[in-house]
């Protein structure tokens, strides 16, 4: 549910009795597609800000703790990814750190409403500055159906960068949607959830993501939490699963001697990542 009072936006958490907002200087833009509906603000502190269906998406600001953390440590858990399929992840944020990987020969990004992609080239250019990359594919359609016509054990690494599990991002959270992305990945593959708060969601969603993951035949899954101020609480996580591929070790000679910029990741933030909160292991299991 979002508000707009006195130049504030507000997202409100009903059922957790809280709030978040960001002081507004303007609207930019709004307009309902297909499937949702987008506003675009410009804010007084965090840049712009994209709303869907009256949630925070991203903003200009803080957006990079995000994308790199849904991007970076699966792609150096990863022996050598190669071909890696991004469901969702319209503003192409995360295609454009996927991109930075140059052992990446091809990247898709198959997100549902090509408006949210419109919309981040016109208002979040940075992330879109990778979009002419020859490696970079777009589709836009529904990326369960697109899950399992896919060709088995032909993907690397599937990143799900998706909205809350509510709507249009519902079937993504599932294990029919896992066991394709089970079918789809080589041996040694990995795929990436946005698993929401830990705070307020380890005993629900991430719970389910776990119990769905191993059911698809994911022998290894883990959560790695991280900071996301714009988000509710403000902390949030990424669920990795491995095919045949345990998540403890990854390439981290490799991850500090990265060819490009982070602004958030590096072999020491993924190595924090990777320690789990007691609450999250009494609930989760070691
Ligand atoms: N995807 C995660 C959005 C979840 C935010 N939830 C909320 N505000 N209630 C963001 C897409 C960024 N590429």
């Amino acid at each position: 549910m979002a508000e707009l009072n006195d130049g504030w936006f507000t997202e409100v958490f009903q059922d957790q009795g809280t709030a978040f907002s960001l002081k507004i200087k303007r609207k930019l833009h709004e307009e309902k597609s297909e499937f949702q509906t987008l506003e675009i603000y410009e804010t007084e502190t965090f840049g712009n800000l994209m709303v869907l269906d009256g949630c925070v998406m991203l903003t200009s600001r803080d957006n990079f703790l995000y994308h790199e953390m849904m991007t970076h440590p699966a792609l150096f858990t990863h022996r050598d990814p190669k071909k890696v399929v991004i469901v969702g992840g319209g503003d192409c944020g995360t295609l454009r750190e996927v991109l930075r990987h140059p052992g990446v020969e091809e990247a898709w990004q198959v997100e549902i409403d090509e408006r949210v992609t419109r919309l981040s080239e016109k208002y979040f250019p940075e992330l879109c500055e990778s979009n002419e990359d020859p490696r970079a594919n777009f589709f836009f359609g529904d990326g369960i159906q697109w899950m399992r016509d896919i060709e088995p054990n032909s993907v690397d690494v599937i990143i799900v960068d998706s909205t809350d599990p509510v709507g249009p991002a519902e079937g993504l959270f599932a294990v029919d949607f896992y066991r394709d992305c089970m079918m789809a990945l080589r041996k040694g593959g990995i795929v990436v959830q946005q698993s929401e708060s830990p705070l307020l969601h380890t005993e629900t969603i991430i719970a389910d993501v776990h119990k769905d993951m191993k059911k698809a035949g994911f022998d290894h899954v883990h959560t790695l939490p991280f900071p996301q101020p714009v988000y509710p609480t403000g902390w949030w996580s990424c669920t990795m699963a491995g095919k045949e591929k345990p998540l403890k070790y990854f390439r981290e000679a490799d991850a500090a001697e990265r060819p490009f910029v982070t602004r958030y990741y590096n072999e020491s933030i993924h190595k924090a990542a990777l320690a789990q909160p007691q609450f999250m292991v009494d609930i989760l299991g070691k």
